[in-house]
Formats: structure tokens, sequence, C-alpha cells
């Protein structure tokens, strides 16, 4: 495989933009290498700048559900591109898409739309502040909610791919109003909310961690937050930037039962373009602009792009539950043949599973938390990253990520990861 175009890309691209690279996980820091730069991708498979062509396991980190370039997701932008791609002004989308989610996650009875996950974090927790009056919240170590200053304390991701967890430039004020406790730890939640009576506004995560690796939750660890949240009146905010639509089509929420106050999107509600939202129960989104005080706005805000893809995707979805019965399968037979290697090659590696969302960690212990994550040998994933790339199976390069997969990939992509990863492991020995 040969990856001479990719050098010289990556090497143009240092000089005009810090570290080479738009979102800094892709930089390949934390796996040795250049980052191969990307021309194309249909389906399950994506191609570089040098002709080399991978299965596609990251899947834009979640929202290429159907496989690149869907035909239906396609239509709906060009269509939606003939009447120009930017209003700054309210449209028929916008209610359609709003609808959409309301049914499809009843916990959420108005929604906002905004660019990014990272916005809509940032956005929730405001209006749980505004909703409470109050200024501390609670997050998990090793969840990660976009870039947010509140977010970047015990951050995962690649936040901790590249070693800056508590990121500088995140002022003391911000970071000693945000109190975090280890993930599936309902004891320690429960020390914080007592040492704070009456100061939290708001406790977040990502229901399924996808952002330490994937990494699920204790079973009734969610129905207890949900439980301590109402008896403290704390607003309950499920990241679902990424279970969203994924885990079930009513996210991880429906898939575990338990109904937050407020839940965050992104990704596959724009299909790849894009997007992000925020949602909860009408009396607290009420409070948000110009409905009630809290100020939040966004000339792209609705984009009628990423409305149309969106909308493409979610009513094909919806339509279509047995989308999640494949991906859930494959990735059961991805894993399950991983395992089968393991077991072959004398090999104790953990994989974590939820759904169509996967993660080897290079431990033999258990995975339930971030510290369990970081116990991981992550100079021999990066070994194993690079042998799975030259075998043409694309991974995200951290050992902290989680991997996605989507309705594109077959029987054939299945034998094709197992096999590699077999060959791959094998050398690693
Ligand atoms: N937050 C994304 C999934 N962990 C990663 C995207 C990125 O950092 O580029």
């Amino acid at each position: 495989m040969k990856f001479a175009n990719s050098e010289l890309a990556f090497e143009k691209a240092k000089k005009f933009i810090p570290g080479g690279v738009n979102s800094p996980v892709r930089a390949f820091k934390a796996v040795g290498g250049n980052p191969v730069f990307i021309q194309s991708a249909k389906g399950a498979y994506i191609k570089d700048i040098d002709g080399n062509s991978y299965i596609e396991l990251i899947n834009s980190w979640g929202p290429m559900i159907l496989g690149h370039a869907h035909e239906l997701i396609q239509e709906a932008v060009v269509k939606a591109l003939e009447q120009s791609p930017s209003f700054g002004g309210p449209t028929e989308r916008e209610i359609q898409m709003a609808e959409l989610i309301t049914e499809m996650i009843p916990s959420i009875e108005k929604v906002r739309m905004v660019n990014s996950g990272t916005e809509a974090t940032m956005a929730c927790v405001r209006v749980a502040r505004g909703y409470t009056g109050r200024s501390k919240i609670i997050k998990f170590e090793g969840c990660y909610h976009g870039h947010g200053d509140s977010f970047l304390i015990s951050a995962g991701s690649g936040a901790v791919t590249l070693g800056v967890p508590d990121s500088p430039g995140v002022t003391q004020g911000v970071a000693n109003d945000t109190l975090t406790a280890p993930f599936n730890d309902i004891e320690a939640v429960k020390k914080l909310v007592a040492a704070n009576k009456n100061e939290i506004a708001a406790l977040i995560l990502e229901p399924v961690v996808g952002n330490m690796g994937c990494v699920a939750p204790k079973e009734g660890f969610l129905q207890e937050l949900r439980k301590l949240c109402t008896e403290h009146k704390i607003v309950l905010i499920f990241d679902e930037v990424m279970t969203g639509f994924r885990l079930s089509k009513g996210g991880a929420q429906e898939l575990y039962g338990v109904s937050p106050d407020m839940t965050t999107l992104g990704k596959i509600i724009g299909g790849g373009l894009p997007v992000g939202a925020y949602g909860g129960k009408r009396e607290i989104m009420d409070m948000v602009a110009p409905a009630g005080p809290v100020y939040q706005a966004g000339t792209l805000s609705g984009n009628p792009l990423a409305m149309a893809a969106g909308l493409a995707m979610l009513n094909y979805l919806k339509g279509n539950p047995s989308v999640y019965t494949k991906i859930n399968e494959s990735a059961k037979q991805i894993v399950a043949g991983f395992e089968e290697n393991h077991k072959e090659l004398g090999l104790k590696y953990t994989i974590n599973q939820v759904g169509s969302m996967f993660t080897l960690f290079f431990t033999d212990q258990p995975v339930r938390n971030f510290d369990d994550a970081k116990k991981s040998d992550t100079i021999l994933f990066g070994k194993y990253f690079q042998g799975m790339l030259r075998e043409g199976i694309y991974l995200a390069p951290s050992q902290y990520e989680a991997l996605f997969i989507s309705n594109s990939i077959g029987e054939q992509e299945i034998a094709k990861i197992v096999a590699a990863h077999k060959k791959v492991i094998t050398t690693l020995k």
C-alpha cells in the first residue's frame, strides 16, 4: 500500500492548519504515521487520495448509518440545493424535522436545531442553569460532550487521545463548576449530590459511552441516576449525539427505558451534514429565546440542506426498523469473530459491544469506566491500527473511540474484517 499523496497532503496541511487537521483525533498522533486523506466513499468503502480502498468502520463517527453516499440522502440534498443552501429564515422542513424527532424520541417535547453536537451540549447546560438557577454540573470521567469549556474536564475522545483531558484555556471558575464522577459509580454521584445540595443544575452523560471506547451502563445505573435527579431537581441530560437513532430508533433512552429531561442529538439527524439539536421537556425548552430568557441562536441553525438530509435519513430509519436488526447482527458477528480469533491464539482482550457500536480494548480486564479504559495498552493498539489499515480496514485512530457499523456492511465485509483481525493480531503476539 502506498501513502505518498497523503504524506504530501499532510505536509502541506500542516503549514496552514494547526496540526494539519481540523479535528485533533484525525492526526493519527496516538497511532503513529500520517493520516490518510480521503477522496470519496460509497456504501461500506472509503477511498484515500492514493487510491487505497478500506472497509469503513468509522462512518463519520456514526452518522453514515446507511453507508456512504446513500441515494436517498444524496437526492434530498440535491433537491434542497436547487432551492438555495441557506436562508437564515424559518422553513417548513424544520417543523417536519422537529415533529419527527419528538415522535421518535417521546421525552423530547420541543427541540431546537443547532449546527453540531458541541453547540447542543453547551446550549443544554446553559438552559439547565437558567431553568434551575444553579451553576454546577456533574459529568462523568471519560465522557466527551464536545469542546465546550465545561466539558473539557476529564474528557474522553480526542482530548484523552492527545493527553489533554483537562484542557489549558479552561478557566478555574468553569472547572470549579464541573464536578466529575467515575462512570457506572452511583455511590460517587450520590456523594457529589449530597456535598453540593441545591447547587447542581444538570447531570450530563453519554448513556452508552462512545468516547472512552464503547462502555455500557451497568444494569440499573441509568434508572438510579434518573431517580436521584428527580429527587434533587437536577436536570438529567442524555448526550445522544452518537447513540441517538443508532442504538434504536429512539436512541439509548428507548433501549434502556429511561427518560431524561433533556437530550442532545447530532450526526445522524444531518445524514452526514453538520447538524446538532437539543430538546426535552416543554417547560424546560420554553426557557429558550425567544420563548424565554436563555439566549441561544445561529444563522445556519436548521440549515435547509442539513434538514433535507436528516429528514431523508430519519424517515428511512422510521420506516425500516430492520436496519437496526441488521447492523446489530453485523456487529455481533464481527465481535464473535474477533473473540474466536483471540481464543484460538490464546489471547485475552476485552471487547465491549452495544448494538452497532463496539470497541476492542487492549486489556484483559473488564472496561466499565475511564480508569479501566486507560489500562489498555495504547502502543499495542497503535500497531494493531496500522496493521488493520494496511489490510484495508479503516478503524478509528484511537483506543478511546467506538467503531460504528453501517447498513452497507455485508457478509463479505464481515469475513474480511475478521480475517484481517486474525492476521494482524497474530503478528502482535
Ligand atoms: N467526538 C467524535 C467521536 N468521538 C470524534 C470526532 C472528532 O473528534 O473528530
